[in-house]
């Protein structure tokens, strides 16, 4: 269930924004034609919420790919034609998976430019660390033509080429291959040029950045993805993961924001 806003919509599963129209009008986020709208299950597109851990369960575990937050429902705090504020507080299901008590609060802003505020709560007694990232899926005309810049000089861990450390050069993030890179230490704005259309991609409270295009075999055997659509997506995501994780002291908060505009 969708809660339609002006520009855009959310939907309460996973609190993922799956719509937002900047200023051209035009739709700015990918969202596949496969995506599926189930419980337990992330949308594939838009903006999931990765929490609390980044990819494959640190503990080898068997528990969910980057975390819990995406594939379960939050509440609705609040909702206009313009923002939506909706919360994740821990439960059974979650102290599960993740013994710690928490309060996420998460405020979707879709105007002339998207905004998303995450701010973390830690309710327990004692210190937990937690990775996080806004797992940004841009619609694009065709990732072959697309450049990424901010990146330059940024150490990143490459997962194509078993999670080795690399420097970006001077030259912006291209796309020739399945690409797949984690930035680390990077607080740097984005920009995505896609053609004549840029997109902008700034933030704080955020000190990694995560670059990923799946290319055509990954498209091929994944079920919630369309074989092509690899051309018409890049995910540029915005978190704190591995070295630059956050740790969380009892009633303290931690707040990320991401602003996305399109020129
Ligand atoms: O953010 C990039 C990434 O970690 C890729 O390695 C790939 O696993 C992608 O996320 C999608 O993960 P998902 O669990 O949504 O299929």
């Amino acid at each position: 269930m969708a809660i339609e806003l002006d520009r855009g919509e959310i939907h309460r599963h996973g609190a993922t924004v799956t719509d937002w129209r900047g200023p051209d009008g035009e739709p700015a986020l990918f969202l596949s034609e496969r995506a599926r709208f189930e419980p337990d299950v992330p949308i594939r597109g838009g903006v999931p919420i990765v929490f609390p851990w980044f990819g494959p369960d640190p503990e080898h575990r068997g528990r969910p790919a980057h975390g819990f937050a995406r594939r379960m429902p939050w509440r609705v705090c609040r909702a206009d034609a313009d923002e939506a504020v909706l919360e994740l507080v821990d439960s059974e299901e979650t102290r599960a998976l993740w013994p710690h008590r928490f309060r996420i609060e998460y405020r979707a802003s879709l105007s002339d430019e998207l905004e998303l505020e995450i701010c973390v709560e830690n309710r327990g007694e004692a210190p937990f660390p937690f990775e996080s990232a806004l797992h940004t899926y841009f619609r694009v005309s065709d990732v072959r033509r697309c450049l990424v810049y901010g990146l330059e000089g940024a150490r990143y861990l490459d997962k194509t080429r078993g999670q080795a450390s690399f420097t970006q050069g001077e030259a912006a993030v291209r796309f020739i291959e399945e690409t797949d890179r984690t930035y680390l230490g990077t607080e740097s704005t984005c920009r995505i040029e896609d053609g004549n259309r840029v997109i902008v991609v700034r933030k704080s409270g955020s000190r990694s950045t995560i670059v990923w295009n799946p290319w055509r075999d990954w498209a091929a055997r994944t079920v919630d993805f369309g074989d092509d659509e690899w051309e018409r997506m890049v995910c540029v995501e915005s978190g704190n993961v591995g070295v630059d994780a956050v740790t969380l002291s009892p009633g303290a908060q931690h707040r990320m924001t991401v602003r996305i505009g399109v020129q």
